[in-house]
């Protein structure tokens, strides 16, 4: 703790991502120590006021909270075995991507050897970092993100997931998925109306009031989905079949790739096949769980 009591922290690794949380660490005034394999990646942090730490375990010493944010949950484990006693009684708040299951047996063994233990998503790039806007996941300790909240508020909008350590993966994977078809879906779009002269900008002024309206759409099938009951009383699947025909036609008329309609019309196809036509859209959820 400085004289500003602002808690240290450290942080080991500084990527792109790690120099970030440093960064932001730094910037909200927390005496911060920092390593990385590659030292040199320490230098422009060293030069706003980080203290360099010339081993893992030197940095680790440095703080009761401790940051890592590496390549993968295997470089995790290979950086921080050897430092297993030191950080006994600290609290490690791993940052890195991985599986349910590898933050999980991360969090096993953090219990086994005395380690407090938080697994992170970060749900931003790093030039989001340190904006509250954007969310931080954490899962694994509730009562140990309430005694760090204020620490780790200053990386982003902390989000507590409860105490199973792999929610936190769980969802960030669901979360990039959801993402990667946002993206998918808004590029074809985008392709489609830049076909007739429309330029990317003024559609996606359109697109994003569009999402508003998704997002309400979201809500309202999450309702369905829990119910396990999926009224068609808003629009039907069958409407959508017959709807996205419009869409496949339009592509098809200028060229554009349609493999992402020709998916979603399959699996609307395969609903309806099974007699659920007349449901809403939120009934795909179980060709997705496989039933
Ligand atoms: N960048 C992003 O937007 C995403 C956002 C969401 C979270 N991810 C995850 O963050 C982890 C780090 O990602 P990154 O973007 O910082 O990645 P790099 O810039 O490539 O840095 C990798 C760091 O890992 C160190 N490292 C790799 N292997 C080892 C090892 N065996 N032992 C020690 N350190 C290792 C590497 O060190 P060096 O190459 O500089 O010496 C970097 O510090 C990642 O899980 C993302 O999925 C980022």
């Amino acid at each position: 703790m400085d004289v500003m009591n602002k808690p240290n922290v450290t942080v080991i690794g500084l990527g792109q991502m790690g120099a970030a949380l440093a960064d932001a660490f730094l910037s909200a005034g927390h005496p911060t120590t920092v390593w990385n394999r590659t030292p040199g990646k320490a230098d422009a942090l060293v030069a706003r006021g980080a203290v360099r730490a010339a081993t893992v375990a030197e940095a680790v010493a440095a703080s009761e909270l401790v940051v890592v944010c590496v390549l993968d949950h295997p470089a995790v484990r290979e950086l921080l075995a050897p430092v297993a006693e030191s950080l006994r009684g600290r609290v490690l708040v791993n940052l890195t991507s991985g599986s349910p299951e590898q933050a999980r047996a991360e969090a096993e063994w953090a219990a086994a050897h005395g380690i407090g233990y938080l697994d992170g998503g970060i749900m931003t790039t790093p030039p989001g970092v340190g904006d509250s806007a954007n969310m931080i996941l954490y899962a694994g300790s509730p009562e140990l993100l309430a005694a760090h909240r204020a620490t780790l508020e200053v990386l982003g909008d902390p989000v507590d997931l409860g105490p199973d350590a792999g929610l936190a993966s769980l969802y960030d994977a669901g979360l990039l998925g959801l993402m990667w078809s946002v993206f998918g879906g808004w590029l074809h779009a985008t392709a489609l109306a830049g076909a007739d002269g429309v330029a990317a900008k003024e559609f996606t002024a359109v697109a994003n009031r569009w999402l508003k309206t998704v997002s309400w759409f979201l809500s309202t099938y999450a309702e369905q989905i829990d119910a396990g009951e999926y009224p068609g009383s808003d629009a039907t699947i069958d409407i959508q079949v017959a709807t996205i025909g419009h869409l496949l036609e339009a592509g098809e008329a200028r060229g554009i790739d349609g493999r992402l309609p020709r998916l979603h019309l399959e699996l609307m196809r395969e609903a309806a096949a099974a007699g659920h036509g007349g449901d809403s859209y939120a009934r795909l959820v179980e060709i997705f769980r496989g039933e």
